[in-house]
């Protein structure tokens, strides 16, 4: 059998390219782009004509995934956590609709937010759409659980979630391949109506969804992945969801564990398991990374049973990711992992690249700006972000994709002027696009500074969907075309760059500014890679 060593996140790509599939859509985002990245670059998946690109934003890669789905073929999409509240309308109505081709939702969670604006959970959205969760524990149970969710999603024609931590999605291990599967034929639904949601028919398929829950159980019951491991020492039980056992094994790799164990990695929660623990133990403690699901439904709203430990009762923190430390602590064994910061080492805060482009943005915004009070600028996610923090502290609001420009307009609707948005070219076509159109409709009062670098910067230099015909997008949406301005963010322009900012705060419309120049870390990326096609031309000359 063929073995390879993987990320978490290429576990899972490379068991969606063996299990069949015809196509992955995703829009980056911490911790889960490399699992597109890696089908895009897979020799394999080339071959065998899958189809991957980056998508606008996560609820069009939903829904182009639920299209493939439609067509018969079997698909996965992929974003981050907060990616899933972009998708959602698509994602809980695809339960009801339920798939044709097997379709599997990945979510990357990030638990301490490594690289995020929260730390959500992901397996209430599970719940929430009342669908199938796979959780591994392992990067082989990562690659394993794409092939088990396809054949779930297509045994019982519901698509299903994958939910994945940091620390699981950028690790590596060595990964034992299955035999690869051919991808399906088109074919259409059998069902004509099932992907007509019109009440009547939705009626219909909510109660499917309904009557199918029991069934999910019942597979989570005998699932492999759920196991149910006996102990001698019954005065505690112990429930470890997905990552969280590795903590465990840890701590207690040079000794016997004598508690009985359940290792929870699939959802809905095996309940026969959880009572059979319940019931031989004196007291439960509950090990999840993330928000305590699980702990919180054990205890009920009375919680007059047995004691139940974990994140809710400061056994474990209510915050952050878990660790063998924090494990340690909760069994009240000695703490061993990890050395001492010496103080030689200082935390180096992120910053802004030296000569990247947004520097010379806000260097002319914040002059444009000095006149007026503070506290003007709306911003967005990205690179640009920095702009936060000194020397710049050039924007006050960061909240998700999109909102610099609502927010924006909302301030200047309350009557706040001037209100300046600041949005990158992959956050505008993400979620900026409409928020744009309503400030139009209304001919709101507002300065939308768009930075185009050419790219998806902050996760790794993603192509970006509209880079380089923003001003045509914005004159399409009805922004008047003597009110979009393209500079170019260089120290030599500042003072020209300051003053079209200047004289468009004044402008009692929308307008658009769009300063143009490519992120520096793409361009020596190119230049490298030109230079090595080079080199290669000439070995082979
Ligand atoms: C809903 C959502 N999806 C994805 C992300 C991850 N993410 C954070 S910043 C970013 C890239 C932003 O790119 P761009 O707007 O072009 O700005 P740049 O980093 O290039 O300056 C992405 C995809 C997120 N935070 N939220
Ligand atoms: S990666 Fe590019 S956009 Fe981001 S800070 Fe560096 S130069 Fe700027």
């Amino acid at each position: 059998m063929d073995k390879l060593l993987l990320l978490g996140d290429e576990a899972i790509a490379q068991s969606a390219i063996d299990a069949g599939i015809s196509g992955i859509y995703a829009y980056p985002g911490t911790p889960s782009t490399e699992i597109l990245e890696f089908v895009h670059n897979s020799r394999e998946a080339k071959e065998k004509k899958i189809h991957s690109t980056w998508s606008s934003n996560e609820k069009t890669a939903m829904e182009s995934a639920l299209g493939m789905s439609y067509a018969g073929k079997r698909s996965m999409v992929c974003m981050k956590h907060v990616g899933l509240n972009v998708a959602a309308d698509a994602f809980i109505n695809a339960a009801i609709t339920g798939v044709n081709g097997g379709l599997i939702v990945v979510a990357a969670d990030d638990p301490s937010m490594h690289s995020s604006q929260n730390e959500q959970d992901s397996r209430f959205y599970g719940k929430f759409a009342m669908i199938p969760v796979f959780e591994p524990a392992s990067q082989q149970e990562a690659y394993d659980m794409v092939r088990s969710g396809f054949e779930l999603s297509e045994k019982f024609g519901i698509p299903v979630l994958l939910r994945i931590t940091t620390r699981l999605a950028h690790s590596r291990s060595g990964i034992i391949r299955q035999p690869s599967l051919p991808q399906n034929p088109i074919h259409l639904p059998g069902n004509p109506k099932q992907f007509i949601l019109l009440p009547a028919n939705a009626r219909r398929q909510y109660k499917n969804l309904l009557n199918n829950q029991a069934l999910f159980e019942d597979e989570s019951e005998r699932s492999s992945f759920n196991i149910y491991q006996d102990g001698r020492d019954k005065s505690l039980g112990v429930i470890a969801c997905g990552i969280a056992i590795n903590y465990l094994l840890e701590d207690y790799n040079d000794r016997e564990f004598p508690y009985p164990l359940l290792k929870i990695g699939q959802y809905p929660l095996p309940v026969n398991l959880i009572r059979k623990l319940y019931n031989s133990c004196d007291r439960i403690l509950v090990l999840e990374e993330g928000y305590p699901l699980l702990e919180e439904l054990l205890r009920g709203i009375l919680d007059n049973g047995k004691k139940i430990s974990g994140r809710m009762d400061g056994t474990l923190p209510r915050d952050g990711e878990l660790n063998p430390n924090l494990v340690a602590r909760a069994f009240g064994l000695e703490e061993k992992y990890g050395l001492p910061v010496p103080p030689v080492v200082k935390s180096r805060p992120p910053s802004l690249c030296k000569g990247c482009p947004h520097i010379y943005s806000y260097n002319a915004l914040n002059e444009a700006l000095d006149k007026y009070t503070k506290g003007r600028v709306f911003s967005d996610i990205g690179c640009y972000t920095l702009g936060a923090l000194e020397p710049y502290g050039a924007i006050n609001t960061c909240v998700d994709m999109g909102a610099s420009i609502t927010m924006a307009k909302g301030a200047a609707d309350a009557g706040f002027k001037p209100a300046v948005a600041v949005i990158g070219d992959s956050t505008f076509t993400n979620s900026g696009i409409t928020g744009l159109l309503d400030a139009v409709n209304d001919q709101t009062p507002i300065t939308v500074i768009i930075l185009d670098n050419a790219t998806t910067a902050m996760t790794g230099g993603q192509t970006s969907a509209a880079s380089g015909r923003l001003e045509d997008i914005c004159m399409g949406l009805g922004v008047e075309k003597e009110h979009i301005h393209i500079l170019n963010p260089s120290p030599k322009f500042h003072d020209e760059n300051m003053h079209t900012i200047e004289s468009e705060l004044l402008y009692e419309g929308v307008s658009v500014i769009i300063p143009r120049r490519e992120c520096i870390q793409t361009v020596a990326r190119r230049i490298r890679d030109e230079k090595k096609e080079k080199q290669k031309e000439i070995v082979q000359e």
